[in-house]
């Protein structure tokens, strides 16, 4: 009795959350490798999250600079490291690093 409660009404349930979040939010992926996020531009929606990746075997860091110049900096990120960032706001930002200078990333989030 208990199971049939489950599979016809909390399962369904649970597939409509698991549904929702894929629905509004997805991971999209950045390397840093050979001095370079690649790619170097990328259109995403809001509230997804870039993964960033260091397949470099020097140090990186990222800043992440939306259009009123708010910098919001992700620290250190050493060789093999990964660190995430959530877009909450629509617009369009600039990814830096404070190491390397030429090292650029447009993101523009719809
Ligand atoms: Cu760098």
């Amino acid at each position: 009795m208990g199971y049939g409660l489950f599979t016809r009404a909390v399962l369904p349930g649970l597939f409509f959350i698991g549904y929702a979040f894929s629905a509004f939010s997805a991971d999209v992926a950045i390397t840093q490798k050979g001095m370079q996020f690649i790619p170097s531009e990328v259109a995403i929606a809001k509230g997804d999250t870039v993964i960033f990746t260091n397949q470099d075997t020097t140090t990186h860091n990222i800043q992440v600079v939306n259009a009123d110049g708010d910098a919001v900096d992700k620290g250190l990120q050493r060789p093999g490291e990964i660190v995430k960032h959530t877009f909450a706001e629509p617009g369009p930002y600039q990814v830096h690093c404070q190491i390397h200078p030429d090292m650029l990333l447009m993101v523009t989030v719809k």
